[in-house]
């Protein structure tokens, strides 16, 4: 990948698309495709041909995809499963069909089994039964794992899978039904500290463990393997490192300056025990994430501050 190269970022506005499109700029690349849902609309075919067709981007980045927490995911099986889908589809055709040199596609740690034995390696995919509230959206990553590869194996496509395992950062949603826990918590606490409230309500029982990547480590490795990997191998990306949500609370609250106590409620899901990615693959590379969690939740605290208004407090 050249700093000339046409670069297409599909979901430059989400999460994950705006930390690659940052990190791609500050590291000189010139030439980025970026679109809205209304200049490009990734769920229609057609409106994705007529983008490959006039740009014939060079290099594709898939980190669009419908995103959310454990509850959204419960409560919209066929939106999870249906969307993401039709992106993969839409794009990886296309990007094939057009000549693209190479695509990466973004999928999620959720694609393994419940059960996964902890650390997960890469070689745990489709060997057990899926996570009940996310295996929709899981087995719709699972299908676009399996589209990078048949286009590998068929067609000789140079399409490349990481499997990414918690994010959170700069640009996150907070909005508290749709959110994953990190900004959820963080907003949680942070509307306790400045209303006066004595409590904050955590989900579930606080037990499972979960791992926590800043998304700009993540946008640093998609790069990075972007410019160094080419095999039908997906490759785990993660810290190696998980916590309690237990765990992640208190740290939030000790970050926010919330002098509260925390209380469970276990009528709202736990979601699979633990998920923590083996990250052996990904650092015999030669890539190993930089941002610790707890610089990760105080830089991510500073940016909700600062961007309060303009955060997504809402689903849109
Ligand atoms: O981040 P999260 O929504 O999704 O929830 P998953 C992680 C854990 O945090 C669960 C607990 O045990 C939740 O019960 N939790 C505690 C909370 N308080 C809260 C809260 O206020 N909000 C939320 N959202 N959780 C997702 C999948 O699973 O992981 C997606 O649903 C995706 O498909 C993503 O794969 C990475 O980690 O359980």
């Amino acid at each position: 990948m050249e700093r000339t190269s046409r670069i297409f970022v599909a979901g430059h506005r989400g999460l994950v698309g705006s930390a690659i499109v940052r990190k791609l700029q500050q590291q000189g690349y010139k030439n980025l495709i970026l679109r809205s849902r209304s200049e490009c609309d990734l769920y229609s075919r057609d409106s994705v041909e007529a983008l490959f067709k006039a740009e014939q981007p060079e290099y594709v980045f898939l980190a669009a995809a419908k995103v959310g927490g454990i509850l959204a995911n419960a409560t919209y099986p066929a939106d999870f499963l249906r969307d993401n889908l039709l992106i993969e589809l839409n794009v990886i055709d296309a990007a094939w069909r057009h000549g693209s040199k190479k695509l990466e596609f973004l999928g999620s740690s959720c694609i393994y089994p419940k059960f996964a034995p902890q650390p997960m390696k890469e070689e745990h995919l489709l060997t057990g039964a899926l996570e009940p509230t996310n295996e929709w959206y899981a087995i719709a990553k699972i299908a676009g794992i399996k589209l990078c590869q048949a286009y590998r194996a068929q067609y000789g496509f140079d399409a490349i899978s990481l499997m990414p395992t918690n994010l959170y950062g700069p640009g996150d949603n907070f909005d508290l039904k749709s959110s994953h826990v990190m900004p959820a918590l963080i907003r949680k606490f942070h509307d306790a500290q400045s209303e006066g409230h004595s409590e904050v309500s955590v989900w579930g029982t606080g037990t499972p463990k979960r791992e926590f990547l800043h998304v700009d480590d993540l946008a640093s490795a998609a790069i990075f393997l972007m410019q160094h990997y080419s095999d039908a191998g997906i490759v785990n990306v993660g810290t190696g490192v998980d916590v309690t949500v237990s765990e992640l609370a208190n740290l939030i609250g000790r970050v926010v300056g919330f002098k509260g106590r925390l209380t469970f409620d276990p009528s709202k899901p736990d979601g699979t025990p633990r998920k923590l990615l083996d990250v052996t693959r990904l650092h015999s590379l030669g890539w190993k994430h930089f941002i610790d969690l707890e610089q990760g939740v105080r830089s991510t605290y500073e940016w909700f501050l600062q961007n309060a208004e303009s955060a997504r407090l809402v689903t849109v």
